[in-house]
């Protein structure tokens, strides 16, 4: 059986789910959550300025193309960005969807070929020194969605 996506539609290049991104307001409380209840560990925590986030990453599995599958648990650092925003009018939940490529570039040149519109018009910084691009969540039927280039492993 070879792996979707299919060959013969569009291309996007995206290869594996990343991460699914949870907004919570006591990001320490959220990470004991995943600990006791599922046995997930903190990989890596970081502040983001960019993103007004405090975050930490729960690694799930590993795969082939250098990335991994994650939990990333956001807590705002500022009442104006975008975790804390989502918080005010849904409360705690999922928050975005993120999806894996080896070239977050021509990902993103590709699904915006389809009419989705990119927010990111370069590449920005993300966790674990990935590079990341958004997605509106009006063009992906209500989902905010991330495209996610894993850094180099040295
Ligand atoms: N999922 C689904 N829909 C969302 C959403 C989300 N996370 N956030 C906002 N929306 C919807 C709102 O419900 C609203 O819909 P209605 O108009 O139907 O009410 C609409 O989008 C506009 O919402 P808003 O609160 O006015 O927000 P903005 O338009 O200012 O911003 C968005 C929305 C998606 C453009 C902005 O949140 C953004 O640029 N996000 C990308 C960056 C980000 O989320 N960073 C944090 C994560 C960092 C990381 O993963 O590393
Ligand atoms: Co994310």
């Amino acid at each position: 059986m070879s792996s979707a996506p299919d060959p013969s539609g569009p291309f996007s290049g995206l290869t594996r789910l990343d991460h699914v991104g949870i907004a919570c307001r006591d990001l320490d409380a959220s990470i004991a959550f995943y600990r006791t209840t599922y046995g997930f560990v903190v990989e890596h925590e970081e502040v983001n300025e960019e993103q007004g986030v405090r975050e930490a990453m729960l690694r799930i599995n590993g795969t082939d193309d250098g990335g991994a599958t994650y939990l990333q648990l956001l807590e705002p650092t500022r009442p104006d960005s975008p975790v804390a925003k989502f918080l005010d009018r849904n409360g705690e939940g999922v928050h975005h969807i993120a999806f894996g490529t080896g070239d977050v570039a021509a990902s993103a040149a590709g699904v915006g070929e389809r009419g989705v519109r990119v927010l990111d018009k370069e590449p920005r910084h993300g966790t674990l020194g990935s590079s990341i691009v958004f997605l509106h969540p009006k063009d992906c039927g209500g989902v905010l969605t991330e495209l996610v280039q894993a850094a180099e492993r040295p």
